[in-house]
């Protein structure tokens, strides 16, 4: 009996060590993830699109700048009521609360790319870096959806 006790007490330890290594891995690598990227096709000869994607972090971040090799230009917009009519607007950076999974999603907050190289089609994707305040940069692939696609997450209203 207490023997077992004893194995019991060993493999606690173990797992308990186990647990700690996993949270100094995350720790070191900011801990933050992105995923679930995602745009839309952009028709015929459209040279702006937009991507989004979901932020997670265990503190408190800011992302602060995105950038991808396919538009000449990426920004953070934000969209807002302005009158009867929606309308966008660049944003310098979005607060990511700890904890707390931020969602870029049509009608809200998304990445806007101008001047694409080539219009986005559905089944390719792209990389799209963004930089964090403090957990420096993150590279994601955007997977394109076909132009109606509301995304991993259903919402109303296009961009
Ligand atoms: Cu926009």
């Amino acid at each position: 009996m207490k023997r077992l006790a004893v194995l019991l007490l060993g493999a606690g330890l173990i797992f308990g060590a186990v647990i700690a290594a996993g949270n100094r891995a995350m720790a070191q690598s900011g801990g933050l993830v992105v995923d679930n990227a995602w745009a839309r096709a952009t028709p015929g000869h459209s040279d702006f699109g937009a991507a989004y994607l979901t932020i997670r972090s265990p503190t408190a971040d800011r992302l602060v700048a995105v950038a991808t090799p396919v538009a000449h230009k990426a920004e953070l917009h934000t969209m807002e009521m302005s009158g009867m009519v929606m309308k966008m607007r660049p944003v310098a950076g979005i607060d990511i609360p700890a904890g707390k999974a931020v969602t870029l999603a049509p009608g809200g907050f998304h990445v806007m790319l101008t001047g694409l190289a080539k219009p986005l089609r559905a089944g390719e994707s792209f990389p799209l870096t963004l930089t964090f305040a403090k957990a420096g940069t993150r590279t994601v692939e955007v997977a394109v959806q076909p132009v109606g696609a509301a995304g991993p997450r259903a919402a109303a209203g296009g961009h």
